[in-house]
């Protein structure tokens, strides 16, 4: 360190001796660069000035080649990849619903954003048009469809009333805890009822519990009953105890796929005052 420290120093003084040689020449070179170099810079700022706004418009046509959207401004550029991404992957039907809504602005619509994201948007709007039109489905009240079969302990299974006697439409109206329902059906348990979906259907609603027309007193009803939602023989829903006092149960069950559905109504060991309703029952399906 110490000595090659000493050694700089006299490099330094070499510099000082070239100094005064070319000292006449420099003089003539001063004037000549001070009269040059102020140009120069003059000249680098007039193109630096001239070029800045020619680069800013580079990138605006380069904006404007692919959007076509008016206004040069780089904001535009970003738009159309956005929905370009969003409809390209148009699988998922999330996506495909805001095209369908579009659906018939979806020609003139992509023109627009810009050339690639037009091509890609009106390929998955044509496509999607179906698939929502598939998913389309409607309730229907399961009292209004036909029983493919049917077994119940107490005269046949009413519609739209309580399973009254063993008579045919010797019912009331159905109600559970004081909660009437227009639609739904009386049965007795044991009780079991299949509909034919044929997989046309996505979900089963009720609201079940024991009929009041066997009375509210604990001591002469003892009805106790378990509902049950079976598709395709696989239990999809099964109840906890239902007692006459219970308020009614909500039970919402997917069946997507579902060929045969049946309703069951368990009496968990004894018939006594088993009236049971599936009340406001429904299925949504597929027209
Ligand atoms: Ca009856
Ligand atoms: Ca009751
Ligand atoms: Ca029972």
């Amino acid at each position: 360190m110490g000595p090659e420290g000493s050694r700089r120093r006299p490099r330094g003084a070499r510099g000082t001796r070239r100094a005064p040689a070319p000292a006449a020449d420099t003089t003539q070179l001063r004037s000549l660069a001070l009269g040059v170099v102020p140009l120069a810079l003059f000249g680098l700022v007039v193109a630096l000035v001239m070029f800045y706004p020619s680069g800013g418009g580079d990138a605006g046509d380069e904006g404007t080649g692919p959007g076509a959207a008016g206004p040069p401004d780089a904001g535009v550029t970003p738009e159309p990849l956005p929905t370009a991404d969003l409809f390209v992957p148009g699988t998922t039907t999330p996506p495909t619903l805001p095209p369908d809504t579009v659906g018939g602005d979806g020609p003139p619509g992509p023109a627009g954003p810009g050339g690639p994201g037009g091509a890609g948007a009106a390929g998955t709007s044509v496509s999607g048009r179906p698939r929502t039109a598939a998913v389309q489905q409607v309730s229907r009240p399961v009292s209004a469809l036909p029983f493919r079969r049917v077994s119940n302990f107490w005269g046949p299974v009413e519609r739209d009333s309580s399973n009254g006697e063993d008579r045919a439409g010797d019912g009331e109206t159905l109600e559970i805890e004081g909660r009437r329902f227009g639609s739904g059906l009386g049965v007795h348990a044991p009780s079991e009822v299949e509909l034919d979906l044929a997989g046309h259907c996505s979900a089963f609603t009720a609201q079940v519990g024991l009929d009041d027309e066997e009375g509210e007193d604990s001591r002469e009803n003892v009805g106790a009953v378990a509902f049950a939602v079976i598709g395709d023989g696989r239990l999809l829903y099964r109840s906890p105890t239902v007692r006459p006092d219970d308020d009614p149960l909500p039970v919402s069950v997917g069946v997507a796929g579902v060929r045969i559905l049946t309703l069951r109504v368990d009496d968990l060991g004894s018939t006594k005052n088993d009236h049971a309703d599936w009340a406001a029952a429904t299925l949504r399906c597929t027209p």
